[in-house]
């Protein structure tokens, strides 16, 4: 029923064919070199609601990778706080894309987030720093 429920706003929010000509929300390049890019529900992002993520992995050559684990964390270093919510990794969608539930911002500013992968049994990371407005 929530995996329902959840599909029903990805069809809402990512009509099929608009999902590959849009521009991520948020992007960002790991230590190994690949490449994130982040989709966001809400768009642009704002504070106070909270909504969902589609993180994608891509190669040097812009092929999508499959993971073994993914984390994400954020924060406001200069107020030393972390995310109101702890977001979660629920579901990779069909397009290879994973879904990450619970994402909300409680305050405008400067957000750090810190994604966290296992691939091909190497941790990797990549951190995006962004201004909320
Ligand atoms: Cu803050």
């Amino acid at each position: 029923m929530k995996i329902l429920f959840a599909l029903s706003l990805l069809l809402t929010f990512f009509p099929a064919n608009a999902a590959d000509v849009r521009l991520p929300d948020l992007s960002g390049v790991t230590d190994k070199g690949f490449k994130i890019e982040i989709y966001s529900e809400l768009s642009p992002l704002s504070i106070n609601t909270i909504h969902s993520w589609h993180i994608r992995v891509l190669d040097r050559d812009d092929e999508i990778l499959e993971l073994e684990e993914l984390n994400v964390f954020g924060g406001m270093p200069e107020h030393d706080h972390g995310l109101p919510t702890q977001p979660e990794v629920t579901m990779r969608l069909d397009n290879g894309d994973y879904l990450l539930e619970g994402v909300r911002f409680h305050m405008q500013g400067h957000w750090e987030l810190q994604i966290e992968f296992q691939y091909a049994g190497v941790d990797d990371t990549a951190i995006i720093d962004f201004e909320l407005q």
